[in-house]
């Protein structure tokens, strides 16, 4: 069995579906999960999908996947535009890590277009809803598959 991606959701994204339609799309994170898991079966991988409103939490399962993923997706939320601790917690980690947003935040407020964690990972991946998520586990496929062959 291959270990699996870890899929880390930051603050406020269990109220997926329920608020803000227009900007995050009509999915709940259930929806995220269930998506996720389909397309990383595709590459017969399997996922862990966590979702913490605590910056420490978020932390605590990026050292935990040090040891026990491939590879991780994060999706910090508002965490991205303030958090040293998720960075310096992502250049430990020594996976490689893809960040991802629902929306595009580069045609949003000023002060989302800066992330702190983009320069611990491999590549970024934002505006497409849920299939940012999607984008990102082929992605990590095929970046694992690459390193192992
Ligand atoms: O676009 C994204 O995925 C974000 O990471 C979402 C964060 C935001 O702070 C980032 O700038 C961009 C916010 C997640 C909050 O999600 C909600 C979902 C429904 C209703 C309210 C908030």
């Amino acid at each position: 069995m291959p270990k699996p991606i870890y899929v880390l959701n930051g603050p406020n994204l269990n109220l997926l579906g329920q608020r803000e339609p227009e900007v995050y799309g009509h999915a709940t994170l259930d929806d995220v999960k269930d998506r996720v898991a389909a397309r990383a079966e595709q590459f017969s991988l399997p996922i862990e999908f966590y979702q913490s409103n605590k910056e420490g939490e978020l932390v605590d399962w990026i050292q935990e996947a040090r040891a026990k993923a491939c590879g991780l997706i994060i999706n910090a939320g508002a965490y991205t535009h303030t958090s040293v601790a998720i960075l310096d917690a992502l250049l430990a980690a020594d996976i490689p890590c893809v960040e991802v947003h629902l929306s595009n935040i580069f045609k949003r407020e000023e002060f989302r277009h800066h992330s702190y964690i983009s320069t611990a990972c491999v590549g970024v991946i934002c505006g497409f809803g849920v299939k940012s998520y999607e984008l990102a586990v082929e992605a990590l496929a095929e970046r694992l598959e690459t390193k192992r062959g």
